[in-house]
C-alpha cells in the first residue's frame, strides 16, 4: 500500500508540472529538474534518464549534482534558470556529505539569486527515508517523497528515486518502464534454469569467474543512449559482490565480485577492444544492441550492428597464424616477413561474450535489462555465499572521509593520520600557506 501511495504521489506530481499546474515563485512554468544524489541515488536515474531521453517530453531538461567537487555544481547551476527549476534531493539517509553539502550550495545560490526564503519550498523537494532530517534541512513536509529502509541504493532507481525518469518521461513511460522489469521479475521467477535469462548470465559468470579466474567482464552498449549503463552496472555488481565474507562471516576462500568496466561501441573497438582481441586476459563480455535506432539516417545503424555482430564473432572465432600468413602473402609480402608478422596477426579467439539484442532504446526494454543485470548479480551472490545488499566498505569511505575533512579544515586538530595520508594533509596546508 505505501508503496502504491508513493506511486500515485509521484504521478500527481508529475502531471502536475506537466499540466503547468506546479509553478515556480514568479509564477513560471517548472520546465528543470535538477536531481542532487550520489552512488544509488544518482546513477540508476542518470542512466535511465539518458536511455529514454529520446523520448522525453519536450521543452524540458533534467540535471545532476552528484560529485562533491564543486565543479560539478558550478557546471550545472550555470546552466539552469532558478525560476523555472525544482531541486530534489535524493538521498535515503540524508545523511551522505557530498549530498547535503550539494543541496546547501544549491540553497545557497537561491538566495543569493533572488529567491527568497519563504519562496525556497515552492522549488526544493526531497526523496528520503528519512523525512525528520529533511524536514531540518527546510524541505517541506509535503514536498518529500517516501522511501524505505528496505530499498537499496543501487536498486532503488523504481522507487521515488526514479522521480527524475518520470518528470522527464511522463507517467505513462515511466509505467512501461516499471512493467518491463516486471516482466523481467516474472521471468526469473517463473523460467526454468536452462531459460531463465538472468540465471543463465549468472551462471555463465561464475564459470568464467570462478573456474577460469576472468578477474573481470566487460559491459559494451552499442547505443548512444545507454552509454551510461557500464557506470550503473559497475556499481550494482561491484558493490552488491565485492565482498570477502559469507552471509555467516566466514572468510571466503575463493574470488568473488568481477571488477566491472566498458564502454559503447564502436568507440571501444579503436580503444581498449584490442586487448579483449589479443590481450593475455581472459574477459567475458556483454554486447548490447539495438534493432533499430532513433534516429535513422542512411547506413548507420546497420554499420552499429554490423560492427557489434562482428566484433562477437571476431572474439568467438579469432584468426589463426596460417590464415594471417597466407593473408600477407596474398598481399605481396615475402614468406620471412610474412611468418614474422602472422605472429602478431594472431588472434586465438574462444573469448566468451553474451550478446543481448533489444529492440530500441524504449522504456519497457530498458527495464527489463535494467532488472536482468539485478538479478544476475543476486544469483551469483547466493551462488557465491555472500550479502548482496550491504556496502560496509562504501560506509567505512564515509567515515574517514569526514575525519581527514577535519584535518584539512584544521591544521592544530590533533586525530592520529597514517604518516602517508599526513604527508598528503601537511602538503595541502604547506600550498595554502603560501598561496
Ligand atoms: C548504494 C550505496 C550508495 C548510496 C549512496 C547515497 O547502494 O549504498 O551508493 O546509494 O551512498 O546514499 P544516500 O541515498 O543515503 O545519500
Amino acid at each position: 500500500d505505501e508503496i502504491l501511495e508513493c506511486r500515485i504521489q509521484i504521478q500527481e506530481f508529475v502531471d502536475k508540472i506537466h499540466q503547468q499546474e506546479v509553478l515556480g515563485y514568479t509564477g513560471k512554468p517548472i520546465d528543470t529538474l535538477v536531481s542532487i544524489g550520489i552512488g544509488g541515488s544518482y546513477l540508476g536515474p542518470k542512466t535511465v534518464t539518458e536511455a529514454l531521453s529520446p523520448i522525453a517530453k519536450e521543452g524540458l531538461s533534467c540535471h545532476y549534482i552528484a560529485n562533491v567537487d564543486s565543479s560539478d555544481s558550478h557546471q550545472v547551476l550555470s546552466q539552469i534558470v532558478p525560476e523555472s527549476t525544482i531541486f530534489l534531493i535524493q538521498s535515503k539517509s540524508f545523511g551522505t556529505q557530498e549530498t547535503l553539502t550539494n543541496a546547501q550550495t544549491v540553497k545557497n545560490f537561491l538566495l543569493e539569486h533572488g529567491m527568497l526564503q519563504e519562496d525556497l519550498g515552492m522549488h526544493i523537494y526531497a526523496v528520503s527515508s528519512n523525512i525528520e532530517a529533511a524536514i531540518a534541512f527546510g524541505v517541506k513536509e509535503e514536498n518529500i517523497f517516501p522511501m524505505w529502509d528496505w530499498v537499496g541504493g543501487r536498486y532503488s532507481l523504481w522507487s521515488a528515486i526514479g522521480l527524475p525518469i518520470a518528470f522527464m518521461i511522463g507517467n505513462e513511460h515511466f509505467e512501461a518502464l516499471l512493467q518491463g522489469a516486471h516482466e523481467m521479475d516474472e521471468h526469473f521467477i517463473s523460467a526454468p534454469f536452462e531459460q531463465n535469462m538472468p540465471s543463465l548470465m549468472a551462471m555463465l559468470g561464475i564459470w568464467y569467474h570462478s573456474f577460469f579466474g576472468a578477474d573481470s567482464h566487460a559491459v559494451m552498449p552499442y547505443d548512444q543512449y545507454l552509454s551510461f549503463l557500464p557506470d550503473h552496472l559497475q556499481q550494482l555488481d561491484m558493490e552488491s559482490n565485492g565482498k570477502h565474507v559469507s552471509t555467516k562471516g566466514k572468510a571466503l576462500t575463493y574470488h568473488t565480485g568481477p571488477i566491472i568496466w566498458g564502454g559503447t561501441g564502436t568507440n571501444g573497438q579503436h580503444a581498449f577492444h584490442q586487448l579483449l582481441h589479443q590481450g593475455t586476459k581472459l574477459i567475458p563480455c556483454d554486447f548490447i544492441a539495438t534493432l533499430d535506432t532513433h534516429h535513422p539516417s542512411g547506413s548507420h545503424h546497420k554499420m552499429l550492428l554490423a560492427n557489434c555482430l562482428s566484433q562477437t564473432q571476431a572474439l568467438m572465432q579469432g584468426r589463426s597464424e596460417r590464415q594471417a600468413f597466407q593473408e600477407l602473402l596474398n598481399r605481396g609480402y615475402d614468406e620471412p616477413k610474412a611468418k614474422l608478422i602472422a605472429k602478431h596477426m594472431e588472434h586465438k579467439g574462444n573469448q566468451p561474450s553474451n550478446t543481448f539484442l533489444i529492440e530500441k532504446t524504449l522504456p519497457k526494454s530498458v527495464g527489463a535489462l535494467i532488472a536482468a543485470y539485478e538479478h544476475k548479480v543476486f544469483v551469483q551472490g547466493v551462488i557465491w555465499e555472500l550479502n548482496s545488499f550491504d556496502q560496509w566498505g562504501v560506509e567505512l569511505g564515509k567515515k574517514l572521509g569526514n575525519e581527514v575533512l577535519k584535518q584539512l579544515e584544521d591544521a592544530d586538530s590533533n586525530i592520529a593520520a597514517d604518516s602517508s595520508t599526513a604527508g598528503l594533509i601537511a602538503e595541502y596546508h604547506r600550498f595554502h600557506e603560501n598561496k
